[in-house]
């Protein structure tokens, strides 16, 4: 479509309205996703809100933050989702019981999963902090504090992820279920997935609470979801122990957006660390970051498609799908220039476009309407914004900024929408729509 403006209306309307949905989503000390669909608090979701309440609330952007490490293990996983002991059990399938974290010597204050996600925290920190000059000398005061209170906790997440969860001993962590990724039923995982077994009688004695809140056709399948709950409980088996998982685990597998964050993350905490007066930590976490993206270009990168895939450890294979996950080493600077060539063709080719569905268009198994197997989400699309702008690509970055307010203006701050249309789909009033609207707009 021909390139509009956005007019100053549009700008107004939004912007507001992103701002109602995310004080509608605060719960008192953290932000939920979504009032009825997510009532607790999941990892990524609370880096992009953060990201969006740097421009309107800076301090509950820092206490937002500062409640989900409040969930952060003894040995640095911050878990994906910070349960809310407000919130009844039967609210969400899988509840605190169905994890059932073990007691251990420095439980953290408030119970979790034992899963991750991509550790987006310190780029969200990151941002808050850069935007606290325009709230204020003692927003200055109080972002500085808490850098300072965050950092060793960031650090930790990173060495969590770098050393427990390097199955493949390649450089680059591996995520143990669908779930870590945020992209939960991607086709990047339909292979690795399909060696593990999908036990229905799984979800007649754990029923699916999802499908009461939102459309089926819109949410992974049963089948798929039969599989997430019997990693849970394998996992659980081991008490949530990452050792020797490439032997023992039915899904170990390295997704190239989960490692990009990764690295953006050691880039995010390099300038944490300068900001901190930590030259000797900055210039660490930026060799962290060089490595990570070498290890992604040497072991996800195939030559042949000319763009990145997620590798099944326990196999050695790279998945056939090509998947929007495959384009976000985009963001890293130190990507090998035939690398950024090589996905920049593959999101301007007819499997992508701009915004970028989640899967390739082309695809046999691309579905408008099931979650990250083809409609266009928010936050995948700004984590490609950034790999534009970090390439120097402005105007196509623009572009895409234009057409995601559009959509959301159009649509409204949905969880995710169809690739084609532009209607939205899953559940409304989402708050990383919102947030990373504000971040569009501002
Ligand atoms: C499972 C909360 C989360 C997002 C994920 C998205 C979805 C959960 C679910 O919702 O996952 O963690 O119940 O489907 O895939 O990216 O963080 O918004």
């Amino acid at each position: 479509s021909p390139t509009l403006p956005v007019i100053p209306e549009v700008c107004a309307e939004l912007w507001a309205s992103a701002a109602r949905v995310l004080d509608a989503n605060w719960v008192g000390d953290h932000t939920v996703p979504s009032r009825t669909l997510y009532p607790h608090q999941w990892s990524w979701d609370t880096a992009f809100t953060a990201i969006g309440l740097a421009y309107v609330n800076q301090p509950r952007a820092w206490r937002d933050l500062r409640s989900l490490f409040a969930a952060q293990w003894p040995d640095g996983r911050v878990p994906h989702i910070a349960f809310d002991p407000d919130t009844p059990e039967e609210a969400y399938f899988p509840g605190p019981r169905f994890w059932n974290v073990p007691a251990y010597a420095g439980r953290p204050a408030r119970s979790s999963t034992g899963l991750v996600q991509p550790p987006l925290h310190a780029l969200a920190a990151w941002e808050v902090y850069r935007h606290a000059a325009a709230h204020g000398a003692d927003a200055v005061q109080q972002a500085r504090i808490e850098l300072d209170r965050l950092y060793p906790r960031l650090v930790a997440q990173q060495e969590y992820l770098g050393d427990r969860r390097d199955a493949g001993g390649g450089g680059l962590a591996s995520i143990v279920h669908p779930w870590e990724s945020g992209l939960d039923d991607s086709p990047a995982w339909d292979e690795a997935l399909a060696a593990v077994p999908a036990d229905p009688g799984l979800l007649d004695r754990h029923p699916r609470r999802d499908l009461a809140l939102s459309d089926a056709a819109h949410r992974p399948t049963d089948t798929d979801h039969a599989r997430y709950v019997g990693l849970v409980l394998d996992y659980q088996a081991g008490e949530y122990s990452d050792t020797g998982l490439a032997e023992r685990h039915a899904f170990v597998v390295e997704c190239p957006g989960f490692n990009a964050v990764l690295a953006t993350a050691e880039l995010a905490l390099a300038q944490i660390a300068g900001v901190l007066g930590r030259p000797s930590e900055a210039r660490r976490h930026r060799e962290r970051a060089r490595d990570v993206t070498a290890a992604i270009g040497r072991r996800l990168w195939n030559p042949e498609t000319r763009t990145f895939h997620a590798r099944d450890v326990r196999t050695g294979r790279l998945s056939p799908a090509h998947c929007v996950s495959g384009l976000l080493p985009l963001m890293l600077p130190d990507l090998e220039p035939d690398q950024v060539d090589g996905i920049l063709a593959e999101l301007r080719s007819e499997r992508f476009g701009l915004p970028a569905p989640s899967h390739d268009r082309t695809a046999r198994e691309f579905d408008t309407h099931r979650y990250s197997r083809g409609p266009v989400w928010i936050n995948v699309n700004w984590l490609l914004r950034r790999g534009l702008l970090v390439h120097g690509r402005r105007d196509e970055a623009e572009e895409l900024r234009r057409r995601l307010v559009r959509l959301v203006h159009r649509n409204g701050h949905f969880e995710y929408f169809h690739p084609e249309e532009g209607g939205g789909l899953g559940t409304s009033a989402f708050s990383w729509t919102a947030a990373l609207c504000l971040d569009l707009l501002a």
